[in-house]
């Protein structure tokens, strides 16, 4: 087994969670930076005004690649720093800091892989309601059309969306992500335009970019909890509503009919808001796909009630299984059977991992090394599995860590430490951790390489 000779390496962030520095360089104010202040919306009560402070200290990030190896790095373009009145003005200020930074990365041999959104719409947008009003499909074109005009010569990778299922469920069903609507029917809603708004850049891109452009999303394979065929079914139905939503309008042949009847069913009324024309505007506009994978859900046959709008909850699993300190459960093997059920369903599209990675608490200890050891096996076993899947067919190109940085990990605040590099938040001061170390020599094997645990005692 082995990664094929030209598998791209590389680490992932986005500019909300690291950058800082909202009053720089003419920046609009986000949908984040007001959710932030509602009392409660943050664990720990902050805010990503400082957060890693990247926007300034970018160059040392750029080391920090360097020293691992790694020959791409996914980031995204601040949206509010580009289109400060959400509409109209381009903030030249704003291309300029891109434009340096992929310049940068370029001379040191570090592939951009240029996320346009990854959740920081612009507050002014907020008059039509965000994702909601259909206008913002436009707003959208209109900044990757910004954006894509500056960088476009340079970029070979770009990402339209991240995780739309996350922005219409956290951010739109839930309210527990800004911009804090929890409604079901303006969530189906606003799902549909972030994908409307995929296939509208993907047309507006052509001509400014020979780059690649997909979509990331966050994937989440569904085990029924039991054998029974309620369950099954259970498992099934999730998988419409999390998975098939997004990958049958985006790779297949428009939005799945099950889920469809589903999600009619909860809020009662057609989905009219899909116009004519609207599944093909999506379609057939791909050139990869972005996969975002932590961890599974297992399902059971549950009433639909006042909190649970379809027929399955999930249930977790059953024993003793092991999990992240976020308490999230780690499966590598979910992540091959992903990739290679991907890879059948939906033949002929390379995958990238756009997202991978646990949280761990670890800091660095009297000798100033971060012995994040189970961040290390999350690591291998998760390659393992990508190996493994590459073995069976499935055509990946790429797999970015999930994240370069500990950064602002949205409504959990900086609790959770996601980072190959440790941040002092106090400080701003890098420290790159163990598992980032023996991700370099992964990265410069191509491949596994042996690995000891080199932190037991006695
Ligand atoms: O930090 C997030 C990222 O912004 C989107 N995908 C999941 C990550 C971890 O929760």
């Amino acid at each position: 087994m082995t990664f094929p000779a030209d598998f791209l390496w590389g680490a992932a962030t986005s500019s909300h969670q690291i950058e800082g520095s909202h009053d720089a360089d003419g920046r609009g104010e986000s949908v984040w930076d007001v959710f932030a202040r509602v009392p409660g919306a943050i664990e720990g009560g902050g805010d990503a005004s400082i957060a890693d402070d990247s926007y300034r200290r970018w160059r040392e990030d750029i080391d920090l690649l360097s020293e691992l190896g790694v020959g791409a790095y996914r980031f995204s373009v601040g949206w509010s720093r580009i289109m400060p009145e959400g509409r109209g003005r381009v903030e030249q200020r704003g291309l300029d800091h891109y434009e340096a930074f992929v310049d940068e990365l370029l001379e040191r041999g570090i592939q951009p892989v240029l996320t346009l959104n990854h959740w920081d719409m612009p507050q002014a947008l907020m008059a039509h309601e965000g994702w909601v009003g259909r206008e913002s499909v436009d707003a959208f074109t209109e900044f990757a059309v910004a954006v894509a005009g500056r960088l476009g010569d340079r970029v070979p990778w770009w990402i339209t969306q991240n995780e739309p299922w996350i922005i219409q469920l956290l951010g739109y069903q839930l309210g527990l992500h800004a911009p804090g609507i929890a409604d079901l029917g303006k969530a189906v809603q606003a799902g549909h335009h972030v994908m409307l708004a995929h296939g509208a850049a993907y047309d507006a891109l052509q001509g400014l970019t020979s780059g690649k452009i997909g979509t990331a999303l966050s994937l989440f394979p569904c085990d029924p909890a039991s054998d029974s065929a309620e369950d099954a079914a259970a498992a099934w139905g999730s998988d419409g509503y999390v998975n098939r939503w997004f990958l049958d309008p985006l790779l297949g042949d428009g939005y799945p009919d099950d889920m469809r009847a589903n999600w009619e069913r909860a809020i009662g009324r057609p989905l009219d808001f899909i116009q004519e024309g609207d599944e093909a505007a999506i379609g057939a506009r791909h050139d990869f796909l972005g996969i975002n994978y932590y961890t599974r859900r297992v399902m059971a046959a549950a009433e639909p009630g006042a909190t649970r709008p379809f027929p399955w909850q999930v249930v977790g699993p059953s024993g003793d299984v092991s999990r992240t300190d976020e308490g999230w459960e780690i499966v590598p093997d979910s992540l091959r059977q992903l990739l290679v059920r991907l890879s059948v369903d939906y033949p002929g599209i390379p995958l990238m991992i756009t997202e991978n990675g646990a949280v761990e608490g670890s800091a660095p200890l009297h000798d100033g090394r971060v012995r994040d050891v189970r961040r290390t096996r999350y690591l291998r076993g998760h390659l393992a599995a990508v190996e493994q899947a590459i073995a069976e067919g499935a055509d990946v190109v790429g797999y970015m860590h999930w994240s370069l940085l500990d950064n602002f990990e949205w409504s959990l605040g900086y609790r959770p430490r996601f980072g190959l590099v440790h941040v002092d938040y106090a400080t701003g001061t890098r420290t790159i951790k163990d598992s980032a170390r023996h991700y370099a020599e992964i990265v410069a094997a191509n491949g596994l390489v042996d690995w000891r645990d080199d932190t037991a005692v006695g």
